[in-house]
C-alpha cells in the first residue's frame, strides 16, 4: 500500500519510520529519560551498547569512542557488522532497517541477554530520530558499506565504499541541538566513568575513549583505555583503592533457568556503607531491588551464624544488624536475567523476584565456605562488624541522653540552631554556616520566615575516618542530625526534614573547602536520600566585591563569583581599572545586607544542587580525600579548593 503525498510517494514501511521517528521527537523523554545532559549521554549508551551486545555475542573485543570538537560522537567495534542484506520483511537492508525503525535492533530472542544501557534498550534508532545526521559504516562480507540519515530520515541509500579486510560497524552521529536545548556537551568524565564501569562488568572487554577537544602541548588528543582482566573483582579492589583492606577480593558465581548472578566484595577498615553497587543486565540499579535485598539478607544472616559458631558473638551479644555487616564493604553483584523487570523513580530498581533466592543462596553458599576456609581474615571481617555493634550500641546510649523534646533545646543544639518561624518544611531551609562569625552575619542577614541557620563550630569530625557511629557523639555531628530531623542508617525517614533544602555555606577558602567536603562525605555517607531527593545545596558567595575608586561611599558597585568571571570582567569593562577591588576571604567580612543580597536572597543568590552522579566516583573521590592517605587529600584539596564543580559528583 502506497501513499502520494506532494511529489513523494510513501510505502508502508516508510510510514512506519515516519510515525516511529515522530512520537521520538515529539517525547524524548519517554525514549532516553529527558533532553538534559543526562538524555544526551544515553544516545552514546544506546550505540556502545549494542557494541557491547556483539562482544558479550562473542564477536568483538575491543569498542572505540571519538567525542569531535563538534560535540558529534563516533562509535566503532570489530564485531561482524550490522548485516545489509534485504531485510525479508521491510525490503530495504537490514542496517537501515535496525537504524529507522523502533526496536528493531533487538539482537537476540532467547539465548542471550541484550544488555541495555540508557532507559534500558530503547534501541539506536531512538539515537538516529534525536540526532540531525548520523553515518554507519558496515564492514563486512569484504566491502565496506555507507548509509547516512538525516533527522533520523534515510538520506544516502546504502552504498559501497570501499574494501574491507576486517569486519566491524561504526556509527557517527551529531545530536540534534533542537532536542538538546541544554547542551550537546559531552561531559568527559561521565562517559569515562561509565566505559570504566562496561570494563568491570564485562571481564576482558577493551573501550578506548578519545577526547579530540583535550589536545597536549604536542597536540595529541586525551585517549584512556578501560578493561579488566578481573572484572568485577577488578571493581571492588578499585572502589578501595588506597584503603586498608581486611580480605582478598572473594568472588563467587551462580547461574540458574532464571539468570546469572556475580559477586565480588572485600573489607576495609573504612566506615562507609555506601560502596555495595548492584547491576542487572549492566544497568547500575541505583535504586536497588531484589537482588540487592537477597545479597544483604545472606551477608547480615552469613556473618552472626559464622560469629556465633565460633564464639566470636556471644550468646547474650545483639545479632551484628545489616549496617554492622556491611560497615566498610565493598561489593559488586552482577545479575544478567532475560526479563528484567525496571521499577523506582528513576527505574532502577530490579523488581524480578525470582533472582532473590538465586543471589541469595550464592551468597550464603560462597561466603560461608569463604569464611570456613579462611579463619584469619574471617576474624577481622567478624571483628570490624562486631566493633561496629559496639559504637552502634554506644552512640545509641549517647542519642537517647541528648536526645531533646525539640531542636531548640541549647543543650542538644550547641552550634545554636536559630530556626525559622515556617512549619512547612518545603518553604524551609537551613544554612549550615562555618564558625560564629559567620553565623552570626548569617542570622541578622535571613529572612526567619523560612531560612535557618546552624553555625558549626570549626571543623566537623572527619566522618570516613572516625565512622559515624564514633563521631556520633561530637555534638556537632548530633547537632546537624537532630537540626535536620530525619535521623540516620536504618532509623533514617526522608518525611521527617524539617528543610527541604540545606544550603552549606562556607568560606571560599581552603579550610571552607575542606569543611565543605567534611559536610558532604557526612550527607552522601549518612543521608544519602537527601542528595537524590536534591535536598543538599552549596551557597555561592561572591568572591570579589568592586567599588568605586577613591569613592569615600562604602557601596559596592558589583559583585563577582569567581576568579574566571573576574578575568572577563576586568577584560570587557572599559572602565575597569576605575575599581578598587576587594576579595572576600571570609563570610564574616561582609555585612549582613550584602550577605544577604548576593548569597541569601532568593531571587538573587546562585546555588550549585549537589547530585551524585556517579556512587562509584563519588565513593572514590570522598575516600581518597577522607581516607587516612594524608598526600593524596591534602594534593586533592589544594587542586579543587577552588572549584565547587568536583562537588556536584
Ligand atoms: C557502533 C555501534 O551497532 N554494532 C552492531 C551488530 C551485529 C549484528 C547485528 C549489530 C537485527 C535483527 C540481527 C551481525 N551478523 N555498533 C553496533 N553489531 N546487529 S549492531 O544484527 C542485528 C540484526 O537480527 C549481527 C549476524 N548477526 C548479528
Amino acid at each position: 500500500m502506497s501513499v502520494a503525498k506532494g511529489s513523494e510517494t510513501y510505502s508502508g514501511e516508510d510510514i512506519q519510520v515516519l510515525e516511529g521517528l515522530e512520537a521520538v521527537r515529539k517525547r524524548p523523554g519517554m525514549y532516553i529519560g529527558s533532553t538534559g545532559p543526562r538524555g544526551l549521554h544515553h544516545l552514546v549508551y544506546e550505540v556502545v551498547d549494542n557494541s557491547v551486545d556483539e562482544a558479550l555475542a562473542g564477536y568483538c573485543d575491543k569498542i572505540e569512542v571519538w567525542i569531535h570538537p563538534d560535540n558529534s560522537v563516533t562509535v566503532a567495534d570489530n564485531g561482524r557488522g550490522i548485516p545489509i542484506d534485504k531485510h525479508p520483511k521491510e525490503k530495504i537492508p537490514t542496517v537501515e532497517v535496525v537504524l529507522t525503525i523502533l526496536h528493531a535492533g533487538g539482537k537476540f530472542g532467547g539465548d542471550g541477554y541484550k544488555v541495555s544501557g540508557g532507559l534500558h534498550g530503547v534501541g539506536v534508532s531512538v539515537v538516529n530520530a534525536l540526532s540531525s545526521r548520523v553515518e554507519v559504516c558496515v564492514c563486512r562480507d569484504g566491502g565496506e558499506h555507507m548509509i547516512t540519515f538525516n533527522h533520523g530520515k534515510t538520506e544516502q541509500k546504502l552504498h559501497r565504499i570501499g574494501s574491507a579486510k576486517h569486519t566491524g560497524t561504526k556509527v557517527t552521529f551529531w545530536p540534534d541541538p533542537e532536542i538538546f536545548t541544554e547542551t550537546t556537551e559531552f561531559d568527559y568524565s561521565t562517559l569515562a566513568n561509565r566505559f570504566r564501569e562496561m570494563a568491570f562488568l564485562n571481564k576482558g572487554l577493551k573501550i578506548v575513549l578519545h577526547d579530540e577537544r583535550d589536545l597536549d602541548s604536542e597536540g595529541n588528543e586525551h585517549i584512556e583505555t578501560f578493561q579488566a582482566a578481573g572484572g568485577i573483582v577488578d571493581f571492588v579492589k578499585y572502589l578501595n583503592d588506597g584503603k586498608e583492606t581486611l580480605n582478598k577480593p572473594i568472588y563467587f558465581e551462580a547461574e540458574n533457568n532464571d539468570g546469572t548472578v556475580e559477586v565480588a566484595l572485600q573489607w576495609s577498615s573504612s566506615y562507609s556503607t555506601n560502596s555495595v553497587m548492584a547491576f542487572a543486565n549492566n544497568i547500575n540499579t541505583h535504586e536497588g531491588g531484589t537482588h540487592m535485598d537477597g545479597f544483604k539478607q545472606a551477608i547480615t544472616r552469613t556473618l552472626n551464624d559464622y560469629a556465633r559458631s565460633k564464639g566470636l558473638l556471644k550468646e547474650k551479644d545483639a545479632n551484628l544488624s545489616g549496617e554492622d555487616a556491611r560497615e566498610g564493604l565493598a561489593a559488586i553483584i552482577s545479575v544478567k536475567l532475560h526479563d528484567p523487570q525496571f521499577e523506582g523513580q528513576t527505574k532502577t530498581k530490579l523488581g524480578n523476584t525470582e533472582i532473590r533466592p538465586l543471589v541469595q543462596n550464592a551468597v550464603t553458599r560462597g561466603l560461608a565456605e569463604y569464611l570456613e576456609e579462611n579463619p584469619t581474615p574471617a576474624k577481622r571481617i567478624v571483628g570490624k562488624a562486631t566493633q561496629a555493634l559496639k559504637a552502634r550500641e554506644a552512640a545509641r546510649k549517647a542519642r537517647e541522653m541528648t536526645r531533646r523534646k525539640n531542636v531548640m533545646d541549647s543543650f542538644a543544639l550547641p552550634g545554636k540552631l536559630a530556626d525559622c518561624s515556617s512549619k512547612d518544611a518545603s518553604m524551609s531551609e537551613i544554612f549550615i554556616v562555618e564558625g560564629d562569625s559567620a553565623g552570626g552575619s548569617a542570622k541578622q542577614a535571613r529572612d526567619r520566615k523560612f531560612q535557618a541557620i546552624l553555625p558549626l563550630r570549626g571543623k566537623i569530625l572527619n566522618v570516613e575516618r572516625a565512622g559515624l557511629h564514633r563521631s556520633l557523639s561530637s555534638e556537632t555531628i548530633s547537632s546537624l542530625i537532630t537540626a535536620i530531623g530525619t535521623n540516620i542508617g536504618e532509623d533514617f525517614d526522608a518525611d521527617k526534614a524539617r528543610y527541604h533544602r540545606i544550603i552549606i555555606m562556607t568560606d571560599a577558602d581552603v579550610d571552607g573547602a575542606h569543611i565543605r567536603c567534611l559536610l558532604l562525605t557526612f550527607f552522601y555517607r549518612y543521608m544519602p536520600e537527601l542528595i537524590n531527593l536534591g535536598y543538599i545545596y552549596i551557597a555561592q558567595p561572591p568572591l570579589y566585591g568592586l567599588k568605586k575608586k577613591n569613592s569615600r561611599s562604602p557601596k559596592i558597585e558589583r559583585y563577582i563569583y569567581n576568579d574566571e568571571a573576574l578575568k572577563a570582567y576586568l577584560a570587557e569593562a572599559p572602565d575597569a581599572d576605575k575599581f578598587d577591588i576587594q576579595r572576600y576571604k571570609g563570610l564574616g567580612e561582609m555585612d549582613p545586607e550584602q550577605l544577604w543580597e548576593t548569597t541569601m536572597e532568593p531571587t538573587n543568590r546562585t546555588l550549585l544542587r549537589v547530585n551524585i552522579e556517579d556512587a562509584a566516583q563519588a565513593e572514590r573521590v570522598v575516600s581518597e580525600l577522607m581516607g587516612d592517605q594524608v598526600e593524596p587529600r591534602k594534593e586533592f584539596i589544594q587542586k579543587h579548593a577552588k572549584d565547587v564543580r568536583f562537588l556536584d559528583i
